[in-house]
Formats: C-alpha cells, sequence, structure tokens
C-alpha cells in the first residue's frame, strides 16, 4: 500500500508544476503584503436570509427551492459601493462566490441554465463587479464550490449528503461524476478566461484529511494543471484534497478559528488564510445576533498578522445587493482603526522570536523597514515592561499620532530603572490615557 501511495503521489507530482520556494515566496508577495481581504458569500439563499446552507438545513428540495430563483433581482446592486467600503476597510483584495453549494452562477456561464441571466435580474454579475473592485486598487479573487447540490450528475456529497435528496439517491446510479467533473473544468475555464486577471482562487471543499479521497471526486491534478495554465500567477487554497502533493495547494485556510501558533508542514511555516465572519453565517442571515464587535475584528486582524497569515473577513449582502448596515459599521470601523494603524498590519509579519511578547500585547514586524509593533491589548496604568529589549529598539511612538514614547533601560546612562526590570529590559512610559484609537 505504501508503495502504491509512492508511486500515486509521484504520479500526481510528476504531473504539477512545481516550483521553487523563493518563486513561490515572489508569487504571492503581493497576497502576504496584504494580510486583509474581503470574502463575500452572495446567492439565491440571501433571499431566505437564514444561512447559506439553508437549503440543506431545511431540506428544501428543488422545487421548492425554485422560488428564491423565480424572485431573485439584486436592484440595489452596486458593486462601486461595495468596492469603497471594502477598501475603506483598508482590504486589499476581495473573495466573491461565484457559485456556492446550492449551483446557482452569478454570471452567464453556457454550460447551465441555473445562472443569475435567467432571473428576473437577467445581467451578468461578475463583470461589473471585477471593473469596480479594480477601479479600487483592489485585487480580485473568486470562490467556486466544488460541491453542487442542483446539478443533475453531481453524485451525493461524501461530507455532507443531502438528507432530503432521496430522489437523488435513487437516480445515483444514473448520475455521471466524469460528466460533473468535466463542468467544473468547463465553468473554471469560464471564469479564469473572461475577467481578467484573478489573484485568488477558493474552492470548497475537501477539508484535507477528510477522507483522502477529495481528489479522486474533482480530478484534483487535473483541475489544478488547467487552473494553472489558465492563470499561472493565481493563489490557489489547499481544498483539492492535494495536501500531500508538491503544488498542489499555496495556502491553508483555517476557517473561523484562530490556529495558536503559525500553521506549519514538516516543521516549515506555511502561508496561510483564516476566513472569518461578522456573525457567524456566511451568507446574509437577517435574525443572527452574535455579531463579533469591532474590538474583537481588530484583534483578531492583528493576531492573524502577528501569526504571519491573512484574515479574509466575509460579507453577506442582502438580496437587494446591499450590506447589512450591521456590516457597514463594523467595516467604518475597522477603516477608523486602520487609518492609524494599517503601518502594522500591511507588509507585517510574526516578530522574531528575540522580542518577548508583553502580557495583554501582540507583536507584528515589518522586515522590510526593521520596525516593531507592541499591540497593547489592555493600556497599563503607567509603563510597560520589555523585559530583554535593551540595545534592541533605538525610538519609540505612539502610532496614532506619532508622539514621541520616552522610555529608559539599565544600560542607558542615567537611566532610572524599576523595582523589578532587569538589566537588559526597557521601560516605556507611556501616557496615562490610552490613545483615541479604537483599541489601545
Ligand atoms: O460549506 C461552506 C460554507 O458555506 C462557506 O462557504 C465556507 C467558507 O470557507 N466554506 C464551506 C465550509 O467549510
Amino acid at each position: 500500500a505504501l508503495l502504491l501511495l509512492m508511486v500515486h503521489s509521484f504520479k500526481l507530482s510528476a504531473q504539477l508544476p512545481v516550483e521553487t520556494p523563493a518563486q513561490k515566496k515572489a508569487r504571492l508577495q503581493w497576497w502576504t503584503d496584504a494580510r486583509f481581504g474581503m470574502f463575500i458569500h452572495w446567492g439565491l439563499y440571501s433571499l431566505a436570509a437564514r444561512h447559506e446552507w439553508v437549503k440543506n438545513y431545511e431540506r428544501i428540495n428543488d422545487s421548492t427551492y425554485q422560488k428564491y430563483f423565480d424572485n431573485y433581482n439584486p436592484d440595489l446592486y452596486n458593486p462601486e459601493e461595495w468596492a469603497l467600503k471594502a477598501k475603506q476597510a483598508g482590504m486589499k483584495y476581495v473573495v466573491l462566490t461565484t457559485k456556492h453549494h446550492e449551483g446557482f452562477c452569478l454570471w452567464d456561464s453556457k454550460y447551465t441554465d441555473y445562472k443569475v441571466t435567467n432571473t428576473p435580474y437577467g445581467k451578468d454579475l461578475l463583470k461589473p463587479f471585477v471593473e469596480a473592485f479594480r477601479r479600487q486598487g483592489i485585487r480580485v479573487g473568486f470562490y467556486y464550490s466544488l460541491i453542487d447540490w442542483h446539478h443533475p450528475d453531481f453524485t451525493i456529497d461524501r461530507v455532507h449528503p443531502m438528507r432530503d435528496n432521496a430522489a437523488a439517491r435513487k437516480t445515483n446510479a444514473t448520475r455521471d461524476m466524469n460528466k460533473y467533473r468535466q463542468y467544473i473544468k468547463n465553468q473554471l475555464t469560464e471564469l479564469l478566461t473572461n475577467y481578467g486577471k484573478i489573484d485568488e482562487l477558493f474552492l470548497d471543499f475537501s477539508y484535507p484529511g477528510n477522507d483522502g479521497k477529495g481528489h479522486e471526486d474533482w480530478d484534483s491534478e487535473n483541475l489544478l494543471k488547467l487552473i494553472r495554465k489558465l492563470q499561472p500567477q493565481i493563489i490557489v487554497n489547499d481544498r483539492l484534497d492535494l495536501s500531500n502533493v508538491p503544488g498542489g495547494w499555496d495556502y491553508q485556510t483555517p476557517e473561523q478559528f484562530m490556529p495558536q501558533e503559525w500553521p506549519t508542514v514538516n516543521g516549515v511555516k506555511v502561508p496561510w488564510e483564516t476566513c472569518q465572519t461578522f456573525s457567524g453565517s456566511w451568507g446574509y442571515y437577517r435574525d443572527e445576533y452574535s455579531w463579533k464587535s469591532i474590538n474583537q475584528l481588530v484583534e483578531m486582524l492583528i493576531e492573524t498578522t502577528s501569526k504571519g497569515g491573512n484574515l479574509l473577513l466575509n460579507v453577506g449582502p442582502t438580496a437587494r445587493g446591499v450590506f447589512d448596515e450591521r456590516a457597514d459599521e463594523r467595516l467604518k470601523g475597522l477603516g477608523d482603526w486602520m487609518k492609524f494603524n494599517e503601518r502594522s498590519i500591511y507588509g507585517c509579519t510574526q516578530a522574531p522570536d528575540s522580542f518577548a511578547k508583553p502580557d495583554n500585547c501582540l507583536l507584528t514586524y515589518n522586515p522590510k523597514t526593521n520596525r516593531l509593533y507592541i499591540h497593547v491589548l489592555q493600556w497599563p496604568f503607567k509603563s510597560l515592561h520589555l523585559k530583554g529589549y535593551a540595545g534592541k529598539i533605538r525610538y519609540a511612538q505612539l502610532l496614532n499620532d506619532a508622539s514621541e514614547v520616552r522610555f529608559t533601560t539599565n544600560t542607558t546612562p542615567g537611566s532610572h530603572t524599576t523595582e523589578n526590570s532587569g538589566a537588559n529590559d526597557v521601560i516605556l512610559d507611556l501616557p496615562v490615557t490610552k490613545p483615541n484609537t479604537v483599541i489601545p
């Protein structure tokens, strides 16, 4: 079995183009510098306003779900407005669901009738979307669901069988998964050919290590070869189940949780992007009340950067095509914080180990400017004690007004020390009142 696995793995890796670590680093440079993007989940489920999995959770069959198709008409859709809000929030790239599990396509695909151009809205949504975001200098990514609860040839998915789809189970034997695999290739060819340069592709989903067979479902290695042929610079996530194949993925996708440490593979830190929601639901969910505070969201962005990762923060527009006012409020709050603090996020990463993280603080570091950013999450009454920092920092200032922060070290002639500072510590004399930012 091991030999078989090795041969299989060699076969896959022999087919996929593999680049050097330096080449991959260069290809991902804009992305790792960007740190912060907007995820957008938008589809027929937005009319139900009860979660993007509403069809599955409520066991809605196709004929009942058809009412959302027949009434899809986002008359207030204005992607320029969306792009301006993303820009104001400090987001550098965007990823839009072109097709979610429901199978509904936001573009005029030649390969299905289950698309926006056949709804009352009647127009392609993607072209104005990519143009509006590019006008704001925001790079564009697509999300594409590998599972499809509507397509007649999709086998009942192994991870989340459609509970209500008894009819499908009966006809399961007649479903031709090879036809569905070709459907995926055809649609991704449309998406990666007709809308200019696409910077990120979020495929969904075979979780790495699910049952290890996801790549068979999707013919993943040939699909990825096609993707890289159409868009050689594109950054692809890890959900084709090619985790053990060199070149099989570009970044890891911890979802709705914060890794304790920078994720590694075989001891090597890898690129990663955590995708997160404002409220727990990806699609617009009107009656959900567990919305994260602005402080929580800002700390999430800082913590992600402090561990060398990216934050892809989701908005679920309503069926009329606008952002929920609760989302608007949080995007504005993030933007207010980013106005003073963006330089501690963009181009930053995990601080060198030589800087110990003080209690109630997070550290980010810009290797190009050699600047360390100390995010003080609980403002101390008077001073901040930095153990072992002596000789490592020359000047300190508050980010919100660039005012100098006086510091003393034992090695500075004439410096005074506090009762518990060590020979190599630095004491930052902080203003008693925290700066007027969203968080210290
Ligand atoms: O089932 C989807 C879910 O609806 C959402 O799209 C997330 C976003 O990463 N992906 C899947 C769950 O992992």
